[in-house]
């Protein structure tokens, strides 16, 4: 079942489930090699979610600013690379959605516990805004917010639950979004946690 949240979004209900298991497994190689960390926001702030990233690209915060680089600044080794899994997800994903040949070259994992949120924002570090971003919920379900091209719109709310997997591309790719702070609660397969991955096309 897929449904629009306006043009250029589309969201598809359950397209991860099936493939839960090999993803969880995969995602344990990733975060062994690049474990997950708080990142400082310019203004010095922890930020609340913790990230780690793996591909060619990784999104990175700190005092000087947001930016993609090719290593890990924690450990100066490369990020690790995409798992065949998350790829070909992701590419199935935006192919069902109308993103034929999506070729992303990052992926940001977020975890959140219980409290954790993450503020409205733009995703403008992208070189690339033609390409759309890919979504895929693990987990505790959320909230998500997901508003107009300006910071004052009207925000629509949506909850994200496990193995939900949304496509954000064309006029919905530059669009404030954030997600309400994680409420307590039990996940099966992931316990008191919920993951996002985001596949972008950053370089
Ligand atoms: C809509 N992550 O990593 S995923 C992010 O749940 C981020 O961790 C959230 O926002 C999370 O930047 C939301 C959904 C999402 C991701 C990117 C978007 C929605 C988007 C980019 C443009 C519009
Ligand atoms: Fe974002």
């Amino acid at each position: 079942p897929s449904a629009s949240l306006g043009p250029g979004a589309v969201l598809l209900r359950g397209f991860a489930t099936s493939r839960t298991t090999a993803l969880l497994a995969a995602l344990e190689q990733v975060i062994e090699q690049a474990p997950f960390r708080h990142m400082l926001t310019p203004g010095g702030l922890r930020m609340s979610v913790a990230m780690t990233n793996c591909g060619p690209l990784g999104w990175v915060s700190d005092r000087t600013g947001y930016r993609y680089t090719a290593a890990d600044p924690q450990s100066a080794l490369p990020w690790p690379s995409m798992p065949d899994e998350f790829r070909d997800l992701a590419q199935d994903a935006a192919a069902q959605a109308g993103f034929a040949n999506f070729q992303p070259d990052a992926c940001l994992i977020n975890r959140y516990v219980p409290g954790t949120r993450l503020s409205l924002h733009q995703d403008r570090d992208e070189r690339d805004h033609d390409a759309p971003i890919v979504s895929i919920s693990l987990g505790l379900p959320v909230v998500f917010l997901f508003g107009g091209l300006q910071r004052a719109d009207k925000n629509l709310r949506v909850p994200l639950m496990h193995g939900d997997v949304v496509v954000w591309g064309g006029p919905a790719r530059l669009r404030f979004h954030g997600v309400l702070p994680l409420k307590e609660g039990h996940h099966s397969l992931l316990g008191s946690q919920r993951i996002n991955l985001t596949f972008r096309k950053a370089g």
